[in-house]
């Protein structure tokens, strides 16, 4: 049985999977392990405490989310290529933009990412264009939040020869450059070598100054600009389907979540010291497991987990928790898995994963958690809601 894209389970169904069953979004009990551990505040060993979902808004098919410094609403795409904005509570009718004329949409084709400069004054959007092609674009925002279409400047196109494995993660380091993700460019076992090709931008996470230079500048410091045939704008490579990525909004850390094979899921860490260049080993390794033969160079992940055991078929990477509402989660890494509907975390203890935890279990097909300017999080379902993560 070949797996190879995360919206297989959509595209199988049809439309979109149905809700789950009833409403039974509620909380295991804190793992024994965890239990075992006094609570000392929100360092290692707290315990995660029960969480309950409340549902702010349904859009159609969110497949990320942001907020925009100086400016409380919370801004969210949808796959078919419209920017929604939720404002004191409430879903703007209106769209903030729509792309549907110029975004490809359906399977993993859309619009797939969402940031906003450091200063607030810059919307990226990423997404497939009618033919495939990779498109990331930056728009000026006005101080209301809205955005003319015809403002519209593309930073960067790929072009993608398959459908599947697009990437799209949008987000600005503490560095204040934009990281983009792209996929391996689709099928199955990465079949033009573009993972471990220094010369594609697929399967990378890029690092660029998009506000530096026509489209971008290429920063100084990125580890492959004085490399010969290696695309310049590369940060980090072997990477198969970075779907979603993020930066720990305290420590800077970058926190991958790599969809697998056909056999294990991956969540890879990158300390914020790092200088980039890492290579997360994809396809001579899935997971930490040896894909293909070669050499097994690169970082291996800080977590994996099997497919198919319950259910699952692809890692949906969130965010290290750094609210207030729910002290146990303080400093955990949140993330989910597509077709399972679990919503789980860890921390990172001396570069292990430690204090696995089920939170949230019966979601229907979670695309992507999104975090507004205080740290909390939201979950978001491709069959529509968005969630924040609450206190039960
Ligand atoms: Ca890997």
């Amino acid at each position: 049985m070949h797996r190879s894209f995360w919206f297989v389970a959509v595209a199988a169904a049809g439309v979109l999977l149905a809700g789950c069953a009833g409403d039974e979004r509620v909380t295991e009990s804190p793992s024994s392990a965890a239990s075992t551990s006094k609570s000392t505040g929100p360092q290692a060993g707290a315990v995660p405490g029960k969480v309950a979902l409340t549902e702010i808004a349904e859009v159609e098919q969110p497949t990320g989310m942001a907020v925009r410094k100086g400016d409380p609403a919370l801004y969210v795409i949808e796959q078919p290529g419209r920017v929604r904005a939720i404002r004191d509570g409430k879903l703007v009718a209106e769209p903030v933009l729509d792309l549907t004329s110029v975004v490809g949409s359906g399977g993993e084709r859309g619009l797939l990412g969402i940031a906003f400069s450091p200063d607030g004054e810059h919307l990226y959007l990423d997404h497939t264009a009618k033919d495939g092609t990779i498109t990331v674009v930056e728009y000026p925002v006005r101080d209301d939040g809205s955005v003319r279409p015809a403002d519209r400047r593309v930073v960067l196109e790929q072009p993608h020869p398959r459908t599947n494995h697009n990437g799209g993660q949008l987000a600005f380091g503490k560095d204040g450059y934009l990281y983009i993700s792209l996929g391996d460019g689709g099928g199955a076992g990465d079949p033009d070598d573009n993972a471990q090709n220094l010369g594609s931008l697929l399967g990378k996470i890029l690092r660029i100054d998009p506000r530096g230079g026509e489209p971008y500048k290429v920063p100084g410091d990125n580890p492959f600009v004085d490399k010969e045939g290696a695309k310049p704008e590369i940060w980090a490579y072997g990477l198969r389907n970075p779907w979603r990525f993020s930066f720990d909004s305290e420590t800077g850390d970058l926190w991958i979540g790599d969809v697998g094979q056909d056999d294990w899921e991956e969540v890879d860490f990158q300390p914020a010291s790092s200088k980039g260049g890492e290579n997360y080993g994809w396809p001579l390794r899935e997971g930490s497991h040896e894909f293909r033969s070669g050499e097994r160079a690169g970082v291996v992940p800080v977590h994996e987990y099997k497919l198919h055991e319950n259910g699952e078929c692809s890692v949906i990477g969130g965010h290290v928790y750094r609210g207030e509402r729910l002290p146990g989660m303080a400093g955990r890494y949140l993330y989910a898995d597509f077709c399972a509907g679990w919503v789980k975390s860890f921390e990172l203890v001396d570069g292990k994963a430690r204090g696995h935890h089920t939170s949230l279990e019966n979601l229907s097909n979670v695309s992507a958690f999104g975090q507004d300017a205080s740290g909390e999080l939201y979950v978001l379902s491709l069959n529509g809601q968005i969630h924040r993560i609450d206190p039960a």
